[in-house]
C-alpha cells in the first residue's frame, strides 16, 4: 500500500539504479483471487551508475519465494524497506527468480492486474508493475519481456500480451497457455496482459514499406458492430505517422482491448494499448459525433505514442510531458488534417480553426485553471508526491502547445528535421526533455536555450499589447510587454521565447501586406513576432491607415492576451478578422465581457450591439457550420470563473442564464430557420461536414429551449421522439433537459428505458442530470438528484467512468449547484472523496482537484468549503494521491 507518509520527490536528485534489467521472463498462472506471477530476470550491472544493490520495487504482493542465482540468497543479502527490496549481489550479471502471489479481484484501484467482467487487465503506468511483481519498476530500465500466460479456458479464452504470440495450447483441467515475446526493449510501464472473453475485428494492412500486419480490436461479444470505427481510426493514424514523420509501424501485430472499467482514456502499452470502451465503441444509435472525433484521436494518440513515448521513452517521470507534450501536438495535428481533408480544399483552413478551437477552449478552461492554483507546476515538475496526479493538462496540453511553438517557430520543414535527428539519436532510449529540445537546436542551427525556460517555469504568462498610430509616416508600432505571475514555489520569473502572430487588419476589413521598419518590401499578412524580452515594440511601416491589431492569430503561444479593445472593435473583428481562430476569439472575448458585467452587476441586460454582432456572425452562410457552431457557443463557465475575482458561481449562472434566454428570444427566428437548413438527411455518416450541421442544429435547440420558446420545445420534442441518430436524440435530449419544458422527465426516463443496459450511453445520462442547470425555482437542487442517481442500479462507485459522469459533471462542470449556498455540495464533496478513496485513490485524487481553487472563491463558500477539506485530509488511512491534492489546496 502506499504510504500515509509518501515522501516528495525531486527531480534534482535523479540518479541511475545500479542494476538494470536485459530481459525478464514472466509466467502468469491467472485466477480471479490467487494469481501466482513467476519472473525470472537477468540483471546486469550499470556502468554508468556508482556501485549498490539491485533495487526491486513491490507494492500489494506477497513474496513466496526468492532465488538469486538458483538458490536462496545468502543471509543479510536481503533488505526490504519502504516497499523497495534491496538484494546484495556481486560480478556483471545475476539471475533473480521470484514468485508473488497477488489478488485481482481485491484489486479496485485499477492499476496492477485487476479484473472487469470477469476478464483479467493490467495497468502499469505510472507504478503498476510493481503491484505485479518485484521490479526496477522505473521507465529507464528498458528490457526484453516473454510471457507465459494461462487461465482457464472457458473463463478467459483470449490470452493476450505484448509483441508477437509464440505458441499457445491446451493444458489439463481446462485451463490452456499462450506464450508471448516482444522484440523490442521497454520499461515495465508499457507491460500488458489481458485474459477474456472476446472478439476481434481484424484487418491485414501493408505499411509504407511494404510488410503486412495484422491489426486487431478486441471487445466484447455483443460490440463487434461498434469496433469499425476504432480500426478505420487506427488505418488513418498508421498513414499519417508514415507520410507525415515517416514513421512505420514496428510490429508484426497492433492489438486494441476495450475495457469496461479503466481509470483514464487509454494507455499506449507495446503493441497491446488498452482503452476505456468510451474510446472504442462507437455506433451511430449510441455515439454522438463528438464521441467519433474523440476515438479518432484517442486511438491516434495511442498509436502515435509507439514511437514518440515507447521507442523512445523517459528517463523519469518528471520528463512525461516529453512524451505526452509531444504526442498530444501529434494527435492535435492529425485530427486537424483529417477534418481539413474531409472538408475539401475550400473548407480546409476553416476546419483546421474548428479543431484549433476545441483546443484552446480545453487549455483555457482546464490548465489556466490548474496554473492559476496550488497545483501550479512547470510542464516538466520539479516535484511531486503522487506521480499520477501529474497527467495534468499543463503537462499534456500545456505541453503540447509548448511544442506547438517550436513548430511555429522552426516551420514544419525544421520541426520534421528535429523530430528526425532525435530518432536517430535516441531511439531505444530513455531520455530527457533537454534531449528533445537540444535535437531540434541541432537540426535546425538555433540556439533554443531561452526556449528551455518553458519547460522550468510554471503559470500563465500575460502578454499586454498596446499599438501607437502615426499618419503622418504610416507607421504602427505595436508595444508587447510579457509578465508570468508567481506561482507556488516561483516567486519571480524570466521572460520567454513568445511566438506573436500578427495581422494588421485595415478600415476596409482587409488585411495589410505587413512591412517591418527597416525592410524594403511589404511580405505575408500574418507575421510571427518573437518577443524575447520583458518589453518590446515592433514598428509596422507603409499603412495607408490605422489599422486594427489582430494578435496571437491561431493562438500562437498558450498566454492571456491583454489587449484594451472597445466593443466596436471587438464586433469588427468578429466581422472581418482574416483568421477564423481571432474571429472565433473576438466573439468569446465580447461574449465574456457581456457576461462579466451582468455577473458583477454593471450591466442589467445584454448590450443589443452584441446581439447584433453575434447574429451577423451566426447568420454569415460563407462560414460553415462547425465554425459557426463554435463562435455561437458561449466561453465555458469554468474559464470564467477563472476570469472572475473572486469567482462567483452564483452570480455567474444568473448571467449565463440571462445571456441564453436574451440570444435565444432575440434571435428565436434565426435558430428556427437554423434548424431547418441544417437538417442532414440521408442515414448517418460521421463526417466532419454534417457533424457541423448537427452541432449548430442542436445549438440552436439549446437556445431556444433555454428562452422557454414553446416552437423551439416542440421541435426538440418531436426529434428527440424521431432521431435516427444519438447525435441528434441527445441534442435533443438535452435541450429539453436545460429548460423549463415539462417534458424532460418524460424525455429522461424514455431515454433511460431505451437504454437501460447499455453503459456507455448511460453514462451520457448521468453527466446530463449532474451537469443541468436550474432554469426555474421549482426544480429541487442538482445534488438531491445526483443523491437519487447514485442509487440507480447502474450506478457504481467502483466503475471510473460512472464516477467521471455522475460525480465528476457535478463537481467540475456545475459550479452553481456544487457551491450552493447552504455548503451542502461541499459535505457531499467530502463523503464521496473519502469513499471513493478506500476504493481507488487515482479516482478519489480527481475528483479532490474539484476543490484546489477554493481561495479564489467569494469568502462565504470558503468558510464552507475549509472545513470540508480539514475533513479529508483527517481521513484516516487517506491515500498520498488525495493527501498531496487537498494537502496543497489547504498550504
Ligand atoms: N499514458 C497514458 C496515461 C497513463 C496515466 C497513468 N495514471 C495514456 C496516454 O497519455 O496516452
Ligand atoms: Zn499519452
Amino acid at each position: 500500500m502506499k504510504t500515509e507518509h509518501a515522501p516528495t520527490i525531486r527531480r534534482a536528485d535523479y540518479q541511475p539504479l545500479a542494476w538494470t534489467v536485459e530481459r525478464i521472463d514472466l509466467h502468469f498462472s491467472l485466477d480471479p483471487d490467487a494469481t501466482l506471477v513467476k519472473s525470472r530476470m537477468v540483471c546486469v550491472r550499470n556502468p554508468a551508475a556508482e556501485e549498490g544493490p539491485i533495487r526491486l520495487w513491490g507494492e500489494a504482493l506477497e513474496r513466496l519465494s526468492l532465488l538469486v542465482e538458483g538458490a536462496g540468497p545468502a543471509a543479510g543479502t536481503v533488505r526490504e524497506a519502504d516497499g523497495v527490496l534491496e538484494i546484495d549481489a556481486g560480478g556483471e550479471r545475476a539471475v533473480v527468480e521470484v514468485t508473488t502471489r497477488i489478488d485481482p479481484r481485491a484489486n479496485t484501484t485499477l492499476s496492477g492486474l485487476y479484473l472487469s467482467n470477469g476478464g483479467f487487465f493490467t495497468q502499469c503506468e505510472a507504478e503498476g508493475f510493481r503491484r505485479i511483481t518485484y521490479f526496477p519498476d522505473r521507465p529507464d530500465v528498458m528490457a526484453r519481456y516473454t510471457v507465459t500466460l494461462e487461465a482457464d479456458r472457458a473463463a478467459c479464452p483470449v490470452l493476450l500480451s505484448n509483441g508477437n504470440l509464440l505458441e499457445e495450447g491446451d493444458l489439463p483441467g481446462g485451463r490452456h497457455y499462450a506464450r508471448w515475446e516482444d522484440p523490442f526493449p521497454k520499461p515495465s510501464y508499457l507491460f500488458a496482459l489481458v485474459a477474456a472473453k472476446l472478439v476481434a475485428l481484424e484487418r491485414t494492412v501493408a505499411t509504407a514499406s511494404g510488410r503486412e500486419v495484422l491489426l486487431q480490436v478486441w471487445v466484447e461479444e455483443g460490440n463487434l458492430d461498434r469496433s469499425e470505427h476504432a480500426m478505420e481510426s487506427l488505418i488513418h493514424s498508421m498513414r499519417w505517422d508514415e507520410e507525415t514523420f515517416g514513421l512505420e509501424l514496428d510490429l508484426d501485430r497492433f492489438m486494441i482491448v476495450a475495457v469496461g472499467d479503466f481509470n483514464m482514456g487509454a494507455m499506449e502499452n507495446k503493441g497491446l494499448n488498452i482503452f476505456n470502451t468510451k474510446f472504442v465503441l462507437a455506433k451511430p444509435d449510441t455515439a454522438t459525433d463528438v464521441d467519433y472525433e474523440n476515438i479518432e484521436s484517442v486511438v491516434a494518440h495511442e498509436y502515435f505514442h509507439n514511437w514518440t513515448g515507447n521507442r523512445v521513452t523517459c528517463r523519469d517521470w518528471f520528463q512525461l510531458t516529453l512524451k505526452e507534450g509531444l504526442t498530444v501536438f501529434r494527435d492535435q495535428q492529425f485530427s486537424a488534417d483529417m477534418l481539413a481533408r474531409a472538408a475539401g480544399p475550400e473548407g480546409a483552413v476553416s476546419a483546421r480553426a474548428v479543431k484549433r478551437i476545441d483546443d484552446v477552449r480545453v487549455l483555457r478552461a482546464a490548465q489556466f485553471a490548474e496554473d492559476a492554483g496550488p497545483m501550479a507546476h512547470p510542464i516538466r515538475p520539479d516535484s511531486y508526491r503522487e506521480i499520477n496526479n501529474f497527467y495534468t493538462a499543463t503537462v499534456y496540453e500545456k505541453g503540447a502547445e509548448v511544442i506547438r511553438m517550436l513548430h511555429t517557430l522552426l516551420g514544419t520543414e525544421g520541426f520534421r528535421n528535429g523530430m528526425d535527428l532525435y530518432f536517430s539519436y535516441h531511439d531505444g532510449q530513455a531520455v530527457t526533455c533537454d534531449d528533445f529540445v537540444e535535437a531540434m537546436a541541432e537540426a535546425n542551427g538555433v540556439d533554443l536555450d531561452q526556449f528551455m525556460r518553458w519547460y522550468e517555469q510554471a503559470g500563465t504568462p500575460r502578454v499586454k499589447a498596446s499599438g501607437a498610430w502615426d499618419a503622418a509616416s504610416g507607421t504602427y508600432a505595436l508595444t508587447l510587454a510579457q509578465h508570468t505571475p508567481p506561482t507556488p514555489g516561483q516567486p519571480e520569473k524570466q521572460p520567454l521565447v513568445i511566438p506573436v502572430a500578427v495581422g494588421l487588419i485595415g478600415p476596409d476589413g482587409r488585411d495589410r501586406p505587413l512591412r517591418l521598419e527597416g525592410e524594403s518590401q511589404p511580405g505575408a499578412t500574418t507575421r510571427v513576432l518573437a518577443l524575447t524580452a520583458a518589453g518590446q515594440t515592433f514598428r509596422f511601416v507603409g499603412l495607408d491607415a490605422e489599422p486594427v491589431p489582430s494578435l496571437l492569430r491561431g493562438f500562437s503561444a498558450p498566454v492571456v492576451l491583454e489587449l484594451d479593445e472597445t466593443d466596436e472593435r471587438l464586433a469588427f473583428r468578429m466581422a472581418h478578422d482574416a483568421d477564423p481562430f481571432n474571429r472565433w476569439d473576438a466573439a468569446q472575448r465580447y461574449a465574456e465581457r457581456v457576461i462579466l458585467a451582468l455577473a458583477g452587476g454593471q450591466a442589467s441586460a445584454v448590450p443589443q450591439a452584441f446581439v447584433a454582432a453575434f447574429r451577423a456572425l451566426l447568420n454569415d452562410a460563407a462560414l460553415d457550420p462547425a465554425f459557426r457552431a463554435q463562435a455561437a457557443a458561449l466561453p465555458a463557465e469554468a474559464y470564467l470563473l477563472e476570469r472572475m475575482s473572486p469567482a462567483d458561481p452564483a452570480a455567474l449562472r444568473a448571467a449565463l442564464i440571462a445571456t441564453m434566454r436574451t440570444l435565444g428570444g432575440a434571435l428565436a427566428d434565426d435558430w428556427l430557420a437554423l434548424i431547418d437548413a441544417m437538417r442532414v438527411d440521408g442515414a448517418y455518416r460521421y463526417h466532419p461536414g454534417d457533424a457541423g450541421r448537427r452541432a449548430l442544429g442542436n445549438l440552436a435547440l439549446r437556445y431556444l429551449a433555454a428562452a422557454g420558446d414553446a416552437r423551439g420545445l416542440a421541435a426538440a420534442s418531436t426529434r428527440f421522439e424521431s432521431a435516427t441518430d444519438m447525435t441528434e436524440r441527445f441534442g435533443a435530449l438535452a435541450a429539453l433537459v436545460q429548460s423549463t419544458s415539462p417534458a424532460r422527465e418524460a424525455a429522461l426516463a424514455a431515454f433511460h428505458e431505451r437504454y437501460r443496459d447499455d453503459a456507455l450511453v448511460l453514462d451520457k445520462w448521468f453527466a446530463l442530470q449532474a451537469g443541468a442547470w436550474r432554469w426555474d425555482d421549482a426544480v429541487a437542487p442538482t445534488l438531491e438528484r445526483v443523491r437519487a442517481l447514485m442509487a440507480d442500479a447502474a450506478f457504481s462507485l467502483s466503475n471510473p467512468n460512472k464516477v467521471y459522469a455522475l460525480l465528476g459533471t457535478f463537481f467540475r462542470a456545475n459550479a452553481a449547484e456544487f457551491h450552493a449556498a447552504d455548503g451542502s455540495g461541499h459535505a457531499f464533496w467530502a463523503e464521496q472523496v473519502v469513499a471513493l478513496d478506500a476504493k481507488n485513490p487515482q479516482v478519489a485524487a480527481r475528483m479532490a482537484r474539484a476543490l484546489e481553487n477554493w481561495c479564489r472563491y467569494a469568502p462565504a463558500l470558503q468558510s464552507s468549503i475549509r472545513p470540508q477539506l480539514e475533513r479529508v485530509l483527517a481521513a484516516p488511512g487517506l491515500s498520498s494521491d488525495v493527501q498531496e491534492i487537498v494537502g496543497k489546496a489547504l498550504a
